[in-house]
């Protein structure tokens, strides 16, 4: 009798404990199915054998096939990612009220400008005002290095709804640092200059491309700010942007944002990619796991393609700057010289810095902007968006899927799905 009973007792024992296990294994398989995309991608990736830094594939013999695995890790991590579109976001809408109180996040524009770039950066404040700024009141920093006169600043002030600021820029940041051998480095101007090569012999233009890459974020007027958008002379805005682009960056956790992106001219950066990779070898924990390598190299990291997002608009985090991965970068990417022996331009360095130190999610293209810097467009070819912004321009100008274009590529690696119709915009 006992043992019947016992034998009873155990028999239920099994059938709950069978039970709690069924409803374990479903409570886990649901789950994984709400988690958000990094941890998902984080935890896959953290059971694989390794990441995506160079130097980790330097630390074994098979270094290529290494990079590869990695990659395709990489691209099966970021196969989990939402939203579906860039456009899919959260906005906050303010309509076109101009009354708006302003925005609420510290934020600025910046413009690196000369005197002599007024009239053209004229066009580019008016633009920028008209479509976003009068309804945001954020401010502008202007940087120089050369005092600016009292027209830019009477004419700039009258145009900014926010506050401007003007900043000079120290010498010592806009000429040749000490371990510069400044003969060789005219040298290579003039062998630019006989290969014609664009800005290949000037002196200013590379000073510009260093100060952009590695001082404008440490310029005391910028210390106040979390975020910047930057804004040269000459560009179009071709869209109404009724929701407040710093704040939308901040709530969806975005550090780097492009409107357009292409392969960088080799001839002006022989070297970049070499000495990245020495840094990425002595440095390989500034790579988070879930890095975008794939958007710059076609081979796990052997080479780049040199694909960069255009830097003449940036809307971006300071702190991807401040960071000590991209202080040591550039520093790094300095001393070994190429922005004077060779003619390394900011947009490369900003974009490579932010493929490799940034999770890849945190790089968002801006689909709903419109805009022009000669001599290419970004125009919304989602006929709705166009309407309701009140675009200004053709969505067949668009270049964002042509075949220059490095932005299909990043719908491709960060599996977003694209506007329908993209490839009547193609050709
Ligand atoms: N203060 C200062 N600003 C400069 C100088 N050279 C360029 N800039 C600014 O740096 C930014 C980039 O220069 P751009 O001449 O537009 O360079 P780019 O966009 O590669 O070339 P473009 O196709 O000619 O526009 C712009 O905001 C310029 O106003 C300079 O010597 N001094
Ligand atoms: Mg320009």
């Amino acid at each position: 009798m006992v043992a019947r009973s016992h034998t009873r007792i155990l028999r239920f024992v099994i059938f709950a404990l069978a039970l709690i296990l069924c409803g374990y294994i479903l409570s886990k398989s649901s789950g994984s199915n709400i988690l958000p995309a990094t941890s998902t991608s984080s935890s896959s990736s953290s059971s694989s054998k390794d990441g995506i830094s160079v130097d980790e594939k330097a630390k074994s013999e098979s270094k290529n096939d290494d990079a590869k695995e990695a990659l395709q890790q990489n691209k099966a991590d970021s196969s989990l990612q939402s939203p579906a579109t860039p456009g899919d976001l959260k906005k906050e809408f303010v309509g076109s009220n101009v009354n708006f109180q302003g925005g609420t996040e510290k934020a600025t524009f910046v413009s690196l400008a000369r005197n002599q770039d007024l009239w053209e950066l004229v066009k580019s404040i008016r633009q920028v005002e008209d479509r976003f700024n009068r309804k945001f009141k954020y401010d502008w920093v202007f940087l120089n290095d050369e005092p600016f006169s009292d027209e830019f600043k009477k004419t700039t002030t009258a145009l900014v709804s926010g506050t401007t600021k003007y900043g000079l820029i120290p010498k010592e940041q806009w000429s040749f640092p000490e371990w510069i051998d400044t003969e060789k480095a005219a040298r290579v101007r003039q062998e630019m200059r006989e290969k014609k090569i664009i800005y290949g012999d000037s002196i200013s233009y590379r000073h510009m491309c260093r100060y952009e890459s590695g001082f404008f974020w440490r310029h005391e007027l910028m210390m106040e700010y979390e975020y910047y958008w930057r804004v040269e002379p000459s560009i179009d805005i071709y869209c109404d942007i009724d929701y407040d682009v710093f704040k939308f960056m901040r709530e969806n956790n975005k550090a780097y944002s492009f409107t357009i992106s292409l392969p960088e001219y080799k001839e002006t950066i022989p070297t970049l990619w070499e000495t990245t990779r020495n840094f990425m070898k002595e440095y390989p924990q500034y790579l988070p796991e879930n890095n975008m390598m794939d958007f710059i190299s076609d081979d796990g990291g052997l080479t780049y393609n040199g694909c960069h997002f255009w830097s003449n608009f940036e809307i971006a985090s300071l702190s991807l700057w401040r960071s000590e991965a991209y202080t040591k970068y550039f520093e790094y990417l300095d001393k070994a010289g190429g922005f004077f022996y060779e003619r390394w331009g900011d947009a490369p360095v900003h974009s490579i810095a932010a493929a490799l130190f940034l999770p890849r999610d945190k790089i968002h293209f801006f689909d709903d902007v419109g805009y022009f810097h000669v001599p290419f467009h970004n125009c919304p070819i989602d006929q709705q968006i166009r309407q309701e912004r009140h675009c200004m321009c053709k969505a067949q100008d668009d270049f964002t899927w042509k075949g220059y274009s490095c932005t299909p590529k990043f719908f491709t690696i960060n599996n977003l799905k694209r506007p329908s119709g993209w490839e009547n915009y193609a050709n």
